[in-house]
């Protein structure tokens, strides 16, 4: 067996072992699973001018570039672990075995752990174990020809990026959707999504609570220690402000907030979507500052009108004549009246708006342009159902959502 074989044997036996413990966690809940236990213990021994510096680095982005780190040191621990095992099998085992006593001392030391939170870490560590075996002395080390691996090493959840219908998707999302948004969206990003969510209207909650006259905020919290702020008065607006436990037909996955989470139509993420929640607070803006606040980003986080290019592509060799330019817009919980598009900086032409379920959702928009040869400029913007157009200055994500009108160069041959 070659070293690098070797190596792909102990990544192969790691990603079977967090392949196999991510969906034990479902059971067990999300702060047992690995990769986010172990996280949360790197974040809880981390020295705190280190984790300002990653917050300044990565703003919003910090726990996924903390969940991508952990996986990527993870597969190169593996790697050795399968180096090593080829040479001394049980050195290779111990290795495995450390790593799953590693998952087991995390998940045990997370806030409100019980025993049942080691069983991810245990059931993984086993057939890690077991895969690393069949590689190097068992039935998949004849011949040593790697195989297609059972499971890939997870690089963990995707982060903020939601998964949705794709914008040239033939079908507008099924009715009782919204969508997911985040701040970080920049100009053209593709930080926001759509999705069918079931739970219970925090409305109705709320009018049982009775809130106090002052108490403008609610406050959500979570097993991770993270917080968010949401205004009182929006989530008793009659807007489909859900305490979700279901998406798109299933149960929540871990990575989305399992076992409840909020979404509300309109809001940012961070001031709104608040996973694995466990507990809600009535107070006010004035008493309380979610995480975010004190990190630069605004209290209040109102989704702001956004329009994205999808085709044609950036750069994307095109042939002259008639060429589709269509995209999404969404002033979610507003909706979109006008999409319009523009060559070169002539005149704005009206798109084409697709039939949305909801306000809550993006619009798909579409333009036909009949192309010139040489090289183009489009550009993209759109008007809320209140008027207000997207403005064309360019600003940051921070403290509140980007601004500016997306624009794609093109050649045309
Ligand atoms: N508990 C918890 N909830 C959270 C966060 C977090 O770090 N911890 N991040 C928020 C942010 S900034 C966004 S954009 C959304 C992204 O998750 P989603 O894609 O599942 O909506 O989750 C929100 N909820
Ligand atoms: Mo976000």
């Amino acid at each position: 067996m070659s070293r690098g074989q070797a190596a792909l044997a102990g990544a192969t036996a790691a990603g079977v072992a967090i392949g196999v413990a991510e969906p034990v966690a479902v059971l067990t809940g999300p702060r047992s699973a690995p990769l986010i236990a172990v996280g949360g213990l790197v974040v809880d021994v981390v020295p705190e001018p280190l984790k300002q510096f990653a917050i300044a680095v990565f703003g919003t982005h910090d726990k996924v570039a903390l969940l991508v780190g952990t996986a990527v040191l993870l597969a190169a621990i593996a790697a050795l672990i399968g180096v090593l095992a080829a040479r001394r099998l049980r050195i290779g085992l111990a290795g495995i075995a450390a790593f799953a006593a590693l998952g087991v001392a995390a998940a045990l030391t997370r806030a409100g752990a019980d025993a049942f939170d080691a069983l991810p870490s245990l059931v993984g560590g086993g057939l890690g174990a077991l895969t690393l075996w069949a590689f190097v002395a068992g039935p998949l080390g004849e011949g040593a020809r790697p195989r297609t691996s059972p499971a890939t090493p997870e690089p963990g959840p995707s982060g903020p990026t939601p998964s949705g219908p794709t914008p040239s998707g033939p079908t507008p999302p099924p009715a009782g959707v919204s969508s997911l948004a985040c701040v970080s969206n920049e100009v053209g990003g593709d930080l926001i999504g759509n999705a069918r969510w079931l739970g219970v209207p925090i409305k109705e909650l709320l009018d049982e609570a009775q809130p106090e006259e002052g108490a403008d905020q609610v406050v959500g919290r979570s097993v991770d220690g993270w917080t968010c702020g949401t205004p009182t008065a929006v989530l008793r607006d009659g807007r489909d402000a859900l305490l979700a436990v279901g998406m798109n037909g299933e149960p929540l996955p871990v990575e989305h907030g399992f076992p409840v989470r909020m979404v509300v139509p309109g809001l940012y993420g961070y001031v709104s979507a608040c996973k694995w929640v466990t507990e809600l607070e009535l107070t006010s803006f004035a008493d309380f500052d979610a995480y975010w606040v004190p990190r630069g980003w605004s209290a209040q986080g109102p989704i702001r009108t956004q329009s994205r290019i999808d085709t044609p592509r950036r750069r994307n060799p095109l042939t002259a004549g008639p060429v589709t330019v269509a995209g999404v817009a969404w002033a979610q919980h507003r909706g979109i009246r006008r999409v319009e598009v523009r060559v070169d900086g002539g005149p704005w032409r009206e798109a084409t708006l697709a039939p949305t379920v909801s306000v809550d959702t993006w619009v798909q928009w579409s333009w036909r342009w009949d192309a010139t040869p040489g090289d183009h400029t489009l550009q993209v913007r759109a008007t809320d159902s209140a008027g207000q157009t997207q403005p064309e200055q360019r600003r940051p994500v921070a403290p509140d959502g980007a601004t500016g009108w997306h624009t794609v160069p093109v050649t045309v041959g």
